[in-house]
């Protein structure tokens, strides 16, 4: 008798335990519901943790037994835009790759000139690769209504929205959000670093980034958040929700929807990683999740018909499908991107031999969403 009570025993605590996580799972079903998804223990947020000593590479290059990670800078960019990558690219070597050594992929949508590959590689010792972009990778779709693009563009002239008239800047967005993880050249790499032209990176970047990212289980970094122009994403929420409503398993459990709605996901709050800089996980890019979402998104147009920038929709797709914990503030590398900059502060600029100066810094500023990823861990 005793037996048979413990065998019901166990059996009725297999079913509370299989009956809890199947509601678990389904209340995730709805949007309102999935900000009780990020009820999660409440701490510091991780990057108040400084990056542990053996991360660091102070005094001399990496030898050859040292770990790596796999992993590559990413440059997208255009002939013309040649000084402006030198320039960010002699700031990375400078401050970061001297010592440790990665590799380069450039992409355009055009094959890049000898000369410009010569300028490119004079400025580092390591691999450089140089892709060309396919074709429909970067062009309008030909199932997208071009009179309806037209027309909206033309309002976006009208109303003076930034890039709103640009069909090439369109190209790019959709190319970041949903293509450039899957371009050839990039298949062998795990991680990457976005880098545009012109940006400053103001501190020594003493240690690898993409190890702290594998060994911590991240999968995106960022330096910079703000909010997005609402009139370049007016259905984009309405879509998400749509979306999420169909897929409800792929939304992860203790996601960052924190940092993007301030009413449990009605509403976008326009918060966004600012996706100039970007130090990622491709396989998080490639992953069932976020390649049903870009479909998704794309299948609706609003890349065309609006202007959705890579910036939200990696950002949505980020704080969606992983953990808030595997999303990273790189409190400690100072830079800027035109007109804003994070300079770290305090002990973090003097152990950085950061160069920018402290109290010219975007972290707090009423335009940045710092404080909604901060308010995720506290
Ligand atoms: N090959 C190629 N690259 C492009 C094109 N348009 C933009 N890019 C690259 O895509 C990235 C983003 O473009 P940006 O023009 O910097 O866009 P943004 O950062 O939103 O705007 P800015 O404030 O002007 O910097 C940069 O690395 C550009 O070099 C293009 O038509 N062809
Ligand atoms: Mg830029």
């Amino acid at each position: 008798m005793r037996y048979i009570l413990l065998a019901l025993g166990v059996i009725i605590s297999i079913h509370y335990i299989l009956s809890f996580t199947h509601e678990e799972y389904g209340r995730a079903t709805s949007i309102s519901t999935i900000a009780g998804q990020f009820t999660g223990p409440k701490s510091n947020p991780p990057y108040k943790t400084p990056v542990p000593d053996e991360y660091y590479k102070v005094d001399e290059p990496i030898a050859l037994q040292d770990r790596k990670s796999n992993a590559t800078f990413v440059m997208l960019v255009r002939n013309s835009d040649l000084s402006g990558i030198m320039s960010s690219m002699k700031q990375i070597e400078d401050r970061f790759n001297k010592k440790f050594q990665y590799p380069y992929v450039f992409l355009n949508d055009e094959p890049f000139t000898e000369s410009f590959k010569e300028h490119i590689q004079a400025l580092t010792n390591t691999t450089v690769e140089f892709g060309v972009i396919p074709h429909d990778q970067w062009h309008q779709p030909s199932w997208i209504d071009e009179e309806r693009a037209t027309k909206s563009r033309d309002e976006m002239v009208r109303d003076g929205v930034i890039y709103g008239g640009s069909v090439p800047y369109r190209n790019m967005c959709r190319f970041n959000s949903g293509f450039f993880y899957r371009h050839e050249l990039l298949q062998k790499y795990r991680y990457y670093w976005r880098v545009e032209p012109d940006v400053k990176l103001f501190c020594d970047v003493d240690y690898d980034p993409f190890l702290v990212m594998q060994d911590q289980n991240k999968v995106y970094g960022f330096t910079i958040s703000l909010f997005e122009y609402q009139s370049t994403i007016q259905t984009l929420w309405t879509t998400v929700k749509s979306f999420i409503n169909s897929n409800p398993g792929f939304v992860s459990p203790d996601n960052a929807m924190g940092f993007l709605s301030d009413d449990g996901g009605e509403s976008y709050n326009l918060c966004h990683f600012w996706s100039n800089f970007e130090i990622a996980d491709l396989d998080f890019w490639r992953s069932e999740a976020y390649s049903k979402f870009f479909e998704f998104l794309d299948e609706q147009g609003g890349f065309y018909y609006e202007r959705w920038g890579d910036a939200p929709v990696h950002s949505i797709g980020a704080a969606l499908f992983a953990k808030k914990e595997q999303i990273h503030f790189f409190n400690d590398i100072g830079y800027r991107h035109e007109p804003f900059q994070h300079c770290p502060q305090g002990e973090l600029n003097t152990k950085g031999k950061c160069w920018c100066d402290p109290s010219q810094n975007f972290d707090y500023e009423w335009y940045s969403c710092l404080n909604k990823y901060d308010r995720m861990f506290s």
